[in-house]
């Protein structure tokens, strides 16, 4: 671009103060996590497209204007930064809108606001003194642009715009759509263009809410007395009542693994010969209907009966809205619950949607010990994970609600040979190879658990569930997939792959079993309630006590895939659930019902959360 009397545009000056600055914030301050060197590079980048998009608007106004909106902007710019930075010293978060006006948050920061600033912050201001000094009119002449300069600042602020994105979509696929963590949204595209897409969301969530009434949820409960009657009590009903409850949710264990062998050994030993024992009830077709919400909506599903959306993760969207989750309801049942996690407390808006369903505590990676040796892969290992939760375990307040969620066997399932104890696959796939070896890590992190709680106490008194979160290998992998099973994965394999480990451990009983019967996650709610002798008949929830008889004849999958005693919808296609065989020609309809039906469940579902439907329904008032 042509600068005017060869002095560098105070806009110019501007972006790099300004990028530069944020970007010492985020590398030094705000502890981002760098895992390799295109995330530097983007980080590096961002801060300077970002400012570069604000500051060169000023192109386009007088002179005098033009020094106004630079001082102001940057220092509005700062005070943003800074209350992120507030926001960030207290929460290890960073700010979003609903949160900012949720009440707790802000009395939290507060209170604490004297402890947060340190008096090193006022450096944060130095480029808006700057900003401020050079803006003074006697340096006008940093203003002045040709017509033709203008145009070309405007389009370098499109070109580092779709730079930055593309890059950032090349990071991180699909991070605009998942959304999987704030931290790696900042990361990506920056503070500024994460506050602007935090608003659009935030608009178009309250928009459906704001045009949702009362009606319609009148309609679901009409449906759910009619198709999902929570009321049938089995013998089972209170079997565990008074119990803690332990719920391991396994990263990305699918049910292939049990009994599965490389090279002559088990892949599982561990779980093998728990789904086998006589004190463990054991779902032999137990579906996972997670979408892109991965994790969270497995975790969704358990807590709320409710489908996680098609689109997005729930738990970022919609974590402001009314529920009658699990934790809500045992802690009325005088529960204390908590949640388990080596993660970052924002992963998956975490922190946010376990704060509105009413958890007391989420032990997130702040409270685990985390060094090379005990971590690879995501983060701190299985067996370290559960090693160090024990001692929070015993201090809790009996009976308990405690979920867990391992880390270890996630993709890419990569961890250092000298800790895995069974080979590698050999497919083209080195994701598969890998799989076997991470997930016989976490059965033999399980096993190790067992023995840890009853060397404190605390096995006998509690019924142990174990859960697959969702599938670990994908549709991408079906070549290596058809290796391992010795056959071709069409519609009908790759539905039966989406069964997870499901089983309900309960020490001392000796009278389970194991169980045929078709199951998912959207039953896990009720199953659990039912056990514990908690009476849940006036809740809206699309699942059912999977000990009973009488159940639904279907289960929706959240891609549209059907699955019934009979048969399998998968891919426009009818199969036979027991054969695999597509059904006859003529036959096609078979499948027709249940597609209707599961559509409709999905849309009930779907309403209830866009329209935040819960707020007109006392839950309290429809109990027995
Ligand atoms: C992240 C962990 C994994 O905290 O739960 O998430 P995923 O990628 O499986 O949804
Ligand atoms: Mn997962």
């Amino acid at each position: 671009m042509q600068l005017n009397k060869r002095k560098l545009p105070l806009f110019v000056i501007a972006t790099i103060l300004f990028g530069i600055k944020t970007y010492i914030l985020y590398r030094f301050i705000f502890d981002l996590s760098i895992e390799n060197p295109l995330q530097e590079i983007i980080l590096f980048i961002n801060p300077l497209a970002s400012a570069y998009l604000v500051f060169a608007i000023s192109v386009w106004l007088k002179p005098n204007r033009q020094l106004k909106y630079l001082r102001w902007t940057s220092m509005i710019g700062t005070v943003v930064l800074y209350l992120n930075l507030l926001f960030y010293r207290n929460f290890t978060d960073f700010i979003t809108i609903p949160v900012l006006f949720q009440g707790n948050n802000a009395s939290d920061l507060t209170s604490s606001i004297f402890t947060l600033i340190h008096s090193t912050d006022l450096f944060l201001f130095t480029d808006v003194v700057l900003i401020w000094l050079l803006s003074r009119k006697k340096y006008r002449m940093y203003t002045e642009l040709s017509g033709s300069s203008r145009i070309a600042a405007t389009a370098v602020t499109f070109l580092l715009l779709a730079g930055n994105i593309t890059l950032a979509e090349v990071e991180r696929p699909m991070l605009f759509v998942r959304t999987f963590d704030r931290e790696y949204l900042v990361k990506n595209i920056g503070i500024f263009n994460y506050h602007l897409y935090d608003s659009t969301m935030q608009t178009k969530t309250k928009a459906q809410r704001v045009f949702a009434d009362g009606t319609e949820i009148s309609e679901i409960e009409g449906y759910m007395d009619e198709n999902v009657n929570t009321n049938e009590k089995t013998d089972l009903y209170g079997l565990a009542k008074g119990k803690n409850v332990i719920f391991v949710s396994l990263e990305s264990f699918q049910n292939f693994l049990l009994d599965s062998k490389i090279n002559g050994k088990e892949t599982t030993p561990f779980l093998n010969d728990l789904k086998e024992s006589k004190d463990t009830f054991w779902f032999k077709n137990f579906y996972h209907q997670t979408a892109q919400g991965k994790t969270s909506d497995s975790e969704f599903l358990i807590e709320n009966s409710l489908y996680p959306l098609g689109r997005g993760a729930v738990y970022f969207t919609n974590a402001q809205n009314e529920y009658h989750s699990l934790p809500e309801i045992l802690k009325e049942n005088n529960y204390y619950t908590s949640v388990f996690h080596a993660n970052n407390r924002s992963f998956w808006n975490r922190d946010v949607m376990y704060n509105n369903i009413g958890y007391d505590h989420f032990y997130d990676e702040t409270s685990f010990v985390e060094n090379s040796e005990n971590s690879f892969g995501w983060g701190l290992d299985d067996k370290d994970f559960f090693a160090q939760s024990i001692k929070y375990l015993k201090k809790q307040k009996q009976p308990f609600y405690s979920k867990f969620i391992t880390l270890t066997n996630h993709f890419p399932f990569e961890m250092p040979q000298d800790k895995a104890n069974i080979d590698q696959f050999d497919s083209g796939s080195e994701t598969l190879n890998h799989y076997f070896q991470t997930a016989r890590y976490t059965d033999e992190s399980i096993e190790e658990f067992f023995q840890e709680l009853k060397e404190a106490g605390l096995y006998q008194n509690s019924v142990i569930v174990l859960m697959g979160d969702h599938y670990g290998i994908s549709e991408f992998h079906n070549n290596a997939m058809g290796k391992f099973l010795g056959k071709d994965i069409n519609g009908y394999e790759h539905t039966q792959l989406q069964r997870v480990p499901f089983m309900i451990h309960i020490p001392g009983y000796h009278k389970a079993s194991q169980k045929n019967n078709i199951a998912g996650q959207i039953d896990v709610k009720p199953t659990l309630l039912h056990l514990l002798g908690i009476d849940n008949s006036g809740d809206l929830a699309f699942g059912q006590d999977m000990f009973r008889q009488n159940r639904k004849d279907f289960l929706a999958l959240r891609d549209g895939t059907v699955v019934s005693d009979d048969y399998i919808y998968a891919d426009s296609t009818c199969y036979h659930r027991d054969t695999g065989k597509p059904v006859a020609e003529g036959k096609e309809s078979s499948c027709e019902s249940y597609k209707d039906k599961a559509k409709k469940e999905l849309e009930y579902s779907d309403s209830i959360i866009y329209g935040d439907l819960f707020r007109f329904y006392d839950f309290h008032s429809k109990l027995n």
